[in-house]
């Protein structure tokens, strides 16, 4: 689709104003708003973040790109959101300690409160003690995490020792997440459950409340 094409460059080039323009035409248009986050906006991102590990676009590319993404997800977020009439309990989500990543998290944050669930987002450099301390205070059926930095993972194993240590780990699950994570470093960690993606972690969520 042309638009869609077009919603990937403007998000590559940074073009904020745009790229908004563009996910709006796309929705006058009858298009799903999943479609135009996934075969637009995240392929956008994911074309940049090639070109970024390639030394071909710095952070300042980058930063632009990520600021044009968060204006058209704040038009798709009520539309992401459809279908959510009916609570499926509490998520507390956020970016682990060191970690500022925050566009996946985002957009698996959406998800969740489009599928029903109540989302508490601690944002990104969350310390372990603030994922607890939230455990601790929203009672949450699930805890995700996510992370896109290889040093900030294990930060992620600590979250789950701290649980386990503070005896809360049985009361929530916990179910990770970010592109350098992977089943198996789900597995030696102890977390409930891992997914590549954020319609995954919306199954994830569902199947393990059940
Ligand atoms: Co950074 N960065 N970055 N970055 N950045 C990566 C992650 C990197 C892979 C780029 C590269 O190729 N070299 C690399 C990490 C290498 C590694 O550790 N393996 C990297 C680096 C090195 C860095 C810095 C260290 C750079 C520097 O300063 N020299 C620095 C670190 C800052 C910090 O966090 N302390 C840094 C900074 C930044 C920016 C600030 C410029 C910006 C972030 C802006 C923001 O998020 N607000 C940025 C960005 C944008 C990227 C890339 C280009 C794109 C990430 C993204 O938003 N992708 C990224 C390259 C890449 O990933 N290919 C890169 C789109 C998003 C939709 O996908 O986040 O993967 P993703 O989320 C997906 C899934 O992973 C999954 O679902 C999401 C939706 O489908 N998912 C979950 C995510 N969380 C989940 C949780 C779940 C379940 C699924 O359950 C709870």
């Amino acid at each position: 689709m042309e638009i869609l094409n077009k919603l990937a460059e403007n998000i590559e080039a940074g073009n904020a104003a745009e790229t908004k323009n563009l996910t709006q035409k796309a929705l006058e248009q009858g298009m799903m708003a999943s479609e135009i986050l996934n075969n637009g906006l995240i392929k956008g991102m994911n074309s940049i973040g090639v070109k970024f590990r390639n030394n071909e676009v710095f952070i300042p590319e980058v930063l632009v790109a990520a600021r044009a993404m968060k204006g058209a997800l704040e038009i798709l977020r009520p539309l992401l959101g459809e279908g959510g009439a009916d609570s499926k309990g509490k998520v507390v989500i956020g970016t682990v300690k060191g970690d500022l990543h925050d566009i996946g998290k985002n957009i698996v944050g959406i998800m969740l409160e489009g599928a029903g669930f109540e989302v508490i987002d601690l944002g990104t450099d969350t310390p372990v003690e603030k994922f607890v301390e939230a455990v601790k205070s929203h009672k949450p059926a699930v805890v995700g995490l996510s992370a896109l930095l290889t040093t900030t993972m294990p930060s992620m194993k600590q979250v789950v020792e701290k649980l386990r240590e503070e005896n809360l780990r049985d009361a929530v699950k916990v179910i990770i997440g970010g592109a350098p994570v992977t089943q198996p470093f789900a597995d030696e960690i102890g977390a409930d459950g891992y997914s590549a993606d954020a319609t995954g972690a919306v199954d994830l969520a569902k199947a393990l409340i059940n």
